[in-house]
């Protein structure tokens, strides 16, 4: 009695789902309403997200949360840097390009005068990735739906768009497009100018916490919420509210938001705009409360992901628990990639990428699946403690704690072998950060929860988390690490 619900629309890359929150004084309860594939779908012009398919999702989740009673208001978080364009009636144009597409690939090493990668990232401090939103609208702008461009919306803000009929730009997501001034914390002018690009595609910017708009009639009856439902402002980049609800109850932590991306970093009051950070390619994204996120992206579960979808091909599916079993049961340190290696970036077939990768490098491919999971997650660990001490050496920070969070956070062995690698200890969960910090946002929007502090302590007091004593066994991560370095393989490593 008294509690209030939210939904929260939280779509990544490989699912959809939609959670609702039951928010009380001191309590927090999150239930999935509904979960959905999402398959994205190869055209001719090349990969494409079914943008259809994930909203008609959103709207039975929302359908599916409305059964528990009424819900006070709906927030929307995706995956960041993806966008559809609104010609001058609304309509979209085309079916929005994935990321790892690879049309926006080599646009970087085209860009015009006074726009090279150390311009932008002095204005933007965002990481390069070949898919950054700014390469991607450079090779979209060869095409004609191009000139019938007028509104560029990143993909939650196109959701809330068809929910509302309203239009913008929420803050954190376009702090990834490389078009966002880091410093100043709006759209750069500058920069969107130099690039020849029209300032009137992108639309006025929200902060979370502020009002999207009502449900129109057409959402209202596709969902059988009324008419009139507010649609709150949350973090809409998944990453920054993942980092809402991370559990934190020191101010020096660390964390990694783990899915199908390894996002790993701290959270900063201002960005580190260095040569040397660029040079490590550390993005400095937008937070909620003017936070700065500086982070890395490592490759992540999307090198499981796609073993296991190779996998399941040829042979009937090898279950998740009967893989991790295997992996830990196969020899320590048999193999370790880079996982951030840009041949694992694109769709397909995952093994033999590893197999040429280890070939490459002098190293011996596992037989067995099982050792294709320890070659990954050990990998992982290494690139998470690799991140996280650079980050550190960056900013002058003494993390004393890891906060792993999201999916990744149900893997133990991921979880132990971050901690053994690292040194530090590991806290693990909740799971489902990401659904968490928009439920947050929307409960604060209503005047219900606190700040930031305050709501990291209700995550910890209220969510199931483990927690990870590094096993003192460092020195063998060192070996390990040291094989990964540039140069030739070493015989004692
Ligand atoms: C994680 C994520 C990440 C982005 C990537 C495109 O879901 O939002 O923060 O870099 O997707």
């Amino acid at each position: 009695a008294g509690d209030t619900v939210f939904a929260a629309v939280d779509l990544g890359a490989t699912s959809g789902r939609v959670m609702t929150g039951r928010v009380g004084p001191g309590t927090l309860v999150l239930t999935e309403a509904h979960r959905f594939a999402n398959t994205p779908v190869r055209l001719p012009d090349g990969l494409h997200w079914d943008v259809l398919a994930l909203y008609q999702g959103m709207l039975d989740g929302l359908r599916a949360a409305g059964r528990s009673g009424p819900v006070a208001s709906i927030g929307i978080d995706t995956w960041a840097v993806d966008y559809g364009l609104l010609d001058a009636d609304g309509a979209l144009l085309g079916m929005p390009f994935h990321y790892r597409d690879g049309r926006s690939k080599g646009m970087s090493e085209r860009l015009p005068d006074g726009c090279g990668a150390a311009e932008l990232y002095a204005v933007s401090g965002l990481q390069h990735l070949p898919f950054n939103t700014v390469f991607q609208l450079l090779a979209h702008r060869a095409t004609v739906q191009w000139e019938a461009a007028r509104t560029l919306l990143l993909i939650p803000d196109l959701l809330v768009h068809w929910l509302t009929g309203s239009v913008g730009a929420e803050i954190t997501n376009a702090s990834t497009t490389g078009l966002f001034d880091a410093r100043g914390g709006g759209w750069s002018d500058e920069l969107i100018g130099r690039l020849g690009l029209a300032r009137s595609l992108f639309p006025p910017l929200r902060e979370p916490g502020d009002p999207a708009g009502t449900l129109l009639a057409h959402a209202a009856e596709a969902t059988g919420l009324p008419a009139g439902t507010p649609v709150t402002t949350v973090a809409s980049h998944d990453t920054a509210s993942a980092v809402v609800a991370v559990p934190a109850r020191e101010p020096d932590f660390a964390y990694v938001s783990c899915g199908t991306w390894s996002l790993a970093g701290l959270e900063l009051d201002a960005p580190v705009l260095s040569e040397e950070s660029r040079a490590a390619n550390f993005t400095n994204e937008r937070g909620v409360d003017g936070t700065v996120r500086y982070l890395r992206n490592i490759m992540g579960m999307w090198l499981l992901e796609e073993c296991r979808r190779t996998w399941d091909r040829e042979a009937p599916a090898l279950g998740l628990a009967r893989l991790l079993t295997a992996a830990a049961a196969a020899e320590p340190f048999a193999a370790v990639i880079d996982p951030d290696d840009e041949t694992f970036l694109a769709p397909g077939d995952m093994p033999s990428r590893i197999d040429a990768y280890l070939l490459r490098t002098g190293q011996t491919p596992p037989g067995a699946p099982g050792g294709y999971v320890r070659c990954v997650l050990e990998s992982l660990a290494l690139a998470h403690r690799r991140t996280l001490r650079r980050a550190a050496e960056l900013t002058g920070r003494d993390p004393t704690r890891i906060h792993l969070v999201g999916g990744g956070s149900r893997n133990e062995l991921l979880c132990q072998w971050t901690a053994d690698a690292s040194g530090l200890p590991v806290t693990a969960g909740p799971a489902e950060a990401t659904a968490l910090g928009n439920i947050l946002l929307q409960a604060r929007a209503h005047g219900l929860v606190g700040d930031l502090a305050g709501l990291r302590r209700l995550v910890a007091r209220t969510q199931p988390l483990r927690h990870y004593e590094p096993r003192g066994n460092g020195r063998a991560w060192d070996r390990a690490e040291a094989r990964l370095s540039p140069g030739p393989v070493r015989a004692d490593a």
